[in-house]
């Protein structure tokens, strides 16, 4: 059997020899239970015995890894799959850059590395929980499909995160996977690590919203992991790449859908202005401001998830060559940044500035400057469609300063251009820039589901092509 090819033969698919590796075999097979239980408490609500059609990866060949067909949730064949190893690769970057990759873990970094992998792993079921009452208010079937399609995967990329922790980690690696199946979204004792993925995900606009924003840290943080000089890491994350890009396909062509359908519906009502809120509401589209109001919301609390804007965390990691930068091996420089600078954004005597700071240190912002560059290649399609159509508005990315609750920035309060506003400003201002309890309440209005095969909410475009090449009416789900 080549690393192209999956074990299908036992319960855990895999392509990494689980067959003859009785301990881990075990421990993933002692843990699965578990998992099954979680996902059927936390997983999609109301769903777990219909049909859905699915894809599921078989293979890690670039060239054909997935096959369709109607599964059963719960029965989906979560697996371990890692990418191929390349033979001769050397880390990458910082102080073993060119040496052998390690293909166990290194002794003086294990305690960081658990970290890194737990904080990845940790995110994975949160998100599940966050959309697991969504599949209620599907605004069709293509779209519910799309969301349990997500949802599987992300519990296949808490599979692989459990994978490395059970098989490199030990008697603390079996705690850590054990603990990843207790901590809860938003419980208010066991929540999860990060903040972003405690936050509610009421309605299919924030649905889109997280997919398109915080899909895309996913992103851009397993490409920073995939540049690992643990193999083991590098080669997990870069197989979960292959499966987030349709995650965020989900959450841009969600949202180009809404503005689509809005702005047709504007025109076809002779409206030009999009700030006559209350008349294109009335035609049972979200207006355009309110959208802008989300992507606000959603953007801001994704920019929390890079950390610090000075991190010794970071720059640790980057030091012992065990999370690099985006697409490190295409940049052009020593790849140890010893003796470099990076400009950062700061609050410096109360004015935001940017700072020359040690590169090192600086990591987390760099990645957050190329993540806001690919958060905007993607708004500027929004904003193609808004123009094809003919209604002067455009979506814009706020000021990385603006609702920020980890950092520089959340010592102040910024509005979307980055001015200072005072707290009494800000509490005055605040519903301009983020969704009110009015715009909430009117969104939650939509949020009627349409089962019928082919059929579409008010507010929401079709899709220009089904998955899988099906057809408008194809029957992506059969409720049970
Ligand atoms: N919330 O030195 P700093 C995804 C803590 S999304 C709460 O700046 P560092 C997905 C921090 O832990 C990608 N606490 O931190 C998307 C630290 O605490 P300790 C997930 C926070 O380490 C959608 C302290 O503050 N993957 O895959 O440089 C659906 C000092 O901070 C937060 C990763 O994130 C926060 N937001 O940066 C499904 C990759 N931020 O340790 C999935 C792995 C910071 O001093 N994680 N803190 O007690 C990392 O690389 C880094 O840990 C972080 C933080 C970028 C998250």
């Amino acid at each position: 059997m080549t690393i192209q090819q999956v074990d299908y033969n036992g319960l855990i698919p895999n392509n990494v020899g689980l067959g003859s590796d009785a301990r881990v075999k075990r421990a993933l097979e002692k843990w699965h239970p578990g998992y099954i239980n979680w996902w059927k408490d936390m997983g999609p609500e109301g769903f777990q015995e219909s049909l859905v059609y699915l894809r599921t990866a078989v293979s890690v060949d670039p060239k054909g890894w997935a096959k369709f067909d109607y599964v059963r949730m719960p029965e989906y064949r979560w697996g371990v799959l890692l990418a191929p190893q390349r033979d001769d690769r050397k880390i990458p970057f910082g102080t073993h850059k060119g040496e052998d990759v390690w293909q166990d873990v290194p002794g003086e970094y294990r305690a960081m590395l658990r970290r890194l992998v737990v904080i990845q792993g940790d995110t994975e079921p949160a998100s599940v929980e966050q959309q697991r009452y969504l599949g209620k208010t599907a605004p069709s079937l293509y779209d519910m499909r799309n969301l349990f399609q997500v949802n599987v995967e992300e519990g296949r990329h808490l599979w692989a995160m459990v994978y490395l922790l059970q098989k490199y980690f030990g008697t603390d690696g079996r705690e850590e996977a054990e603990a990843l199946l207790q901590r809860r979204s938003g419980d208010p004792d066991t929540p999860r690590m990060l903040g972003a993925f405690n936050e509610q995900t009421p309605d299919w606009l924030s649905f889109f919203m997280f997919t398109f924003f915080t899909d895309r840290d996913g992103k851009m943080q397993l490409e920073a992991l995939a540049q690992s000089g643990f193999d083991p890491l590098s080669r997990t994350c870069r197989f979960m790449l292959t499966e987030e890009a349709h995650h965020m396909f989900v959450g841009e062509t969600g949202v180009t859908r809404i503005i689509q359908r809005t702005c047709e519906a504007m025109k076809e009502a002779g409206i030009s202005d999009p700030y006559e809120i209350e008349k294109v509401r009335k035609l049972g589209v979200i207006d355009l401001p309110t959208i802008q109001k989300k992507a606000n919301l959603h953007f801001s609390l994704t920019l929390d998830l890079f950390g610090n804007e000075i991190s010794t965390n970071a720059a640790n990691a980057f030091h012992a060559g065990l999370k690099g930068r985006y697409r490190e091996h295409r940049l052009d420089d020593d790849h140890q940044l010893e003796s470099k600078t990076y400009p950062v954004l700061r609050l410096i005597d109360g004015k935001i500035q940017n700072e020359d700071s040690p590169a090192l240190s600086a990591l987390n912002m760099r990645l957050r400057d190329d993540y806001v560059a690919d958060c905007n290649n993607g708004v500027a399609r929004w904003n193609k469609v808004i123009e094809q159509i003919g209604i002067p508005f455009q979506i814009k990315l706020p000021h990385v300063a603006f609702h920020r609750h980890i950092g520089e920035f959340s010592r102040t309060n910024a509005d979307v251009d980055g001015n200072i506003l005072s707290p009494a400003e800000w509490t005055h201002q605040r519903t301009d820039f983020l969704p009110s309890a009015a715009d909430k309440d009117f969104i939650e209005s939509l949020m009627k589901p349409q089962t019928e095969p082919g059929k579409f909410a008010s507010w929401i475009a079709p899709p220009k092509v089904g998955i899988d090449n099906k057809p408008g009416d194809f029957e992506y789900v059969k409720i049970a």
